[in-house]
This record gives structure tokens, C-alpha cells and sequence, in this order.
């Protein structure tokens, strides 16, 4: 493992690259946590070791306000972690041992995987969103996230439940951004894995998206949650499965 910080027009990125061993040329997955999430959590790490064990090398990266990286968690914004997911996808593009690029997320993370590949269609070989968050731009325009309703045509400056604070510009940002203008965009495969029980995503929006995308191919976990805490080995199964295939498909 290599730890690292990735520029991203000035803000520093934590970034971990894990290598197969033996690992020479080969293909890359980007791997990027959610909305208050980290690189370090079992969810992450799990799919971390599938991606791994299949024989792809991993690069997970923290962005804006999350982790080890710069910036502060209330001032984050999707728009911000645009600008850092860009930054990464023009890193990964520059090393040399990388063939194949691949981009997973998870929740938030996952909305970001799906926005950025409409945005660089030509960089991935696939696009791998979990339990995708793409409900937040719309219930951002309806004046509700994270349980706080808000007047949508007058955005507060701080939104706060408590427990955690975020700036109106979450939402700002959050409210201009269609992400099914960026489902249309990508042609490319897509996998969704999402738990069917899921109560912070509902699974109606992973079913939305595979009917939306060009193709795509969703997994569910039958019975499980957010974070895959019931099924985590069948979420491990399901990247190992499918970056075997990569593989040998490429053989
Ligand atoms: C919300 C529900 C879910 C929300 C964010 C999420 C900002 C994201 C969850 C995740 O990334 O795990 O209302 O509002």
C-alpha cells in the first residue's frame, strides 16, 4: 500500500493506491466513500480486498471535508467533489502501469461515479456506483435532505440536524445538478449494487438507474442496508465476480 496526497487545484486529497502483488501493467479502479464517510470503512475495505483479489489495483481517495483530506465537512459541496474526482481521473491517467480505468463510489460517492461518467465517458471501461445517492439533487429541489425540510426557493445558509451542519450551498449546488442527463451520457457498462432494504437510498433508485442506463446490470442484496452491514461477503462476491470476468474477458 502507498500513501498519498493528490492535488486538486490546490486542495490536498488523501489517497491510498493498493496493488495486487506481482502487479505489473494493469487495470485501475478509483474507489471513493459518501457523504460523511471515509477511506478506512468496512464497506470501502471490503471492496478494496474484492477489487484486489481479482487481480486490479485500487485507488481509494478522500474528497473535500472527508477523511484525511483538506477542507471542512460543512463546506462541501457536490460541486467541489466534482473538481476532485476530475483531479483523480487525470491522476490515475497518468501513471504508467495503468490499462484499463475503472470508477466505483458508494452512496454519495456513488452519485459522483455517475456524474463524472457522463462527464469523461471515454475513460472508463465501466462505472461501478453502490447504493448510488442520486436522490439528492432531487430531494434538494423538493427542500428535504437529511430529514431537514427547508424552503427550497430560499435556502438558509446553514442546513442542521443536530447532529451534523452543512452550508445552503450543499443544497445551492445540489438543486442544479440532473443526473439523468449524465445516465444518458454514459453508454459504457455500469454495475449497481444496492441493498434492497436500504433505508437512507431507497432501492427504487437503483432499479431507476439500470432501466436509465444504456446498460447496466444491478445486484441486489437481498435484505440488506446502506452499508451492506448484513451482507458484506456477498457485496465482496459481487465485485470479485465481476472484475474476474473483466479479467479473463481481456485475456
Ligand atoms: C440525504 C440522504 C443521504 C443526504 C445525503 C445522503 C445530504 C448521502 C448518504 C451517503 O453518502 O452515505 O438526505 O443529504
Amino acid at each position: 500500500m502507498k500513501e498519498f496526497y493528490i492535488d486538486s487545484d490546490g486542495i490536498k486529497l488523501h489517497a491510498k493506491l493498493d496493488r495486487p502483488e506481482g502487479a505489473d501493467k494493469g487495470p485501475l479502479c478509483i474507489l471513493i466513500h459518501g457523504f460523511t464517510g471515509h477511506m478506512e470503512e468496512d464497506h470501502i475495505i471490503a471492496a478494496q480486498k474484492a477489487i484486489n483479489e481479482a487481480g486490479v489495483s485500487v485507488l481509494r481517495v478522500e474528497m473535500y471535508g472527508h477523511g484525511k483530506s483538506d477542507g471542512e465537512f460543512k463546506n462541501h459541496t457536490l460541486y467541489k467533489w466534482v473538481t476532485n474526482a476530475l483531479s483523480v481521473v487525470k491522476y490515475a491517467k497518468s501513471l504508467d502501469f495503468v490499462t484499463d480505468l475503472y470508477l466505483a463510489g458508494h452512496s454519495q460517492g456513488g452519485l459522483l461515479t455517475m456524474l463524472i461518467g457522463g462527464m469523461c465517458p471515454d475513460d472508463f471501461k465501466s462505472i461501478i456506483p453502490l447504493s448510488p445517492a442520486w436522490m439528492i439533487p432531487e430531494i434538494s429541489r423538493e427542500g428535504n435532505i437529511l430529514g431537514i425540510p427547508f424552503d427550497p426557493d430560499h435556502i438558509p445558509d446553514v442546513l442542521t440536524n443536530g447532529d451534523i451542519e452543512l452550508s445552503g450551498d450543499y443544497v445551492r449546488v445540489a438543486q442544479t445538478i440532473h443526473v439523468e442527463d449524465e445516465i444518458a451520457r454514459y453508454k459504457g457498462p455500469v454495475l449497481i449494487i444496492h441493498g434492497d432494504a436500504d433505508d437512507v437510498v431507497p432501492f427504487s433508485y437503483a432499479e431507476k438507474a439500470e432501466r436509465l442506463y444504456n446498460n447496466a446490470k444491478l445486484i441486489p442484496i437481498k435484505g440488506d442496508d446502506h452499508c451492506f452491514t448484513k451482507h458484506l461477503d456477498q457485496m465482496y462476491d459481487a465485485l470479485k465476480t465481476f472484475f474476474d470476468n473483466e479479467i479473463t474477458n481481456n485475456l
